[in-house]
């Protein structure tokens, strides 16, 4: 482990945000050389970083070679930062300052200018969440209720998960042991949907 890491120390995340060709980039270099000539440990990064997969494909679509949609494009620029998330991390702890040209208010701003919601561009992808996966939608869990009841047959052992996680977790031991104990008995093994 290093010592910064013991102590506690690490390097800054500086991100510079703005219109575009308001000399941002000029501006990072110049911190860099800045930092470096004071003896910190340093590095300058930017975002799009188009030299990733996914750089790429945004690269493509801003150079309109490509066409996308508002929500995906969005979803490729928080994914191209996710990409580098624990290389930042690592840096940052391991003492390194970081200069990052544009980042996540880029992200939300540019989408948002673009009419899709703040919020949802914040939540979408900058907290790391999705708002829930594909199919973890009320009406859909509903839907999967229904098709359970119609494929329970008397294999099958039901327990209350409304119950507290500790009496749950006691039932589910109790028909686990049950169904260990008959098979070590000899319970012949069945194919399902047999009959
Ligand atoms: P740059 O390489 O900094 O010139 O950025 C390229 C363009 O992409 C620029 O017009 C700003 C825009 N941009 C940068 N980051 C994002 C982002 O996360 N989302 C969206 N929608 N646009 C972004």
């Amino acid at each position: 482990m290093e010592n910064n890491q013991r102590s506690g120390s690490r390097g800054a995340l500086i991100v510079l945000e703005g219109l575009d060709r308001s000399g941002k980039t000029s501006q990072s270099c110049r911190l860099l050389s800045y930092l470096e000539g004071l003896g910190h440990p340093v590095e300058s990064w930017r975002f799009p970083d188009r030299n990733t997969g996914v750089g790429q494909m945004i690269s493509s679509y801003l150079a309109n070679k490509s066409e996308l949609d508002d929500h995906a494009i969005h979803l490729l620029f928080s994914a191209n930062r996710w990409e580098k998330r624990s290389l930042m991390e690592n840096k940052l702890r391991s003492g390194t300052t970081l200069i990052v040209d544009r980042y996540s208010f880029s992200g939300v701003a540019f989408s948002s200018a673009k009419g899709l919601d703040i919020e949802w561009c914040k939540k979408a992808a900058e907290r790391g969440g999705y708002g829930g996966e594909r199919y973890e939608q009320l009406e859909f869990q509903r839907k999967v209720a229904r098709s359970y009841q119609i494929l329970h047959d008397a294999s099958w052992k039901t327990i209350d998960a409304y119950l507290p996680i500790k009496d749950v977790e006691k039932q589910l031991q109790e028909v686990v042991l049950d169904c260990v104990t008959t098979c070590q008995k000899g319970k012949p093994l069945s194919q399902l949907w047999s009959s």
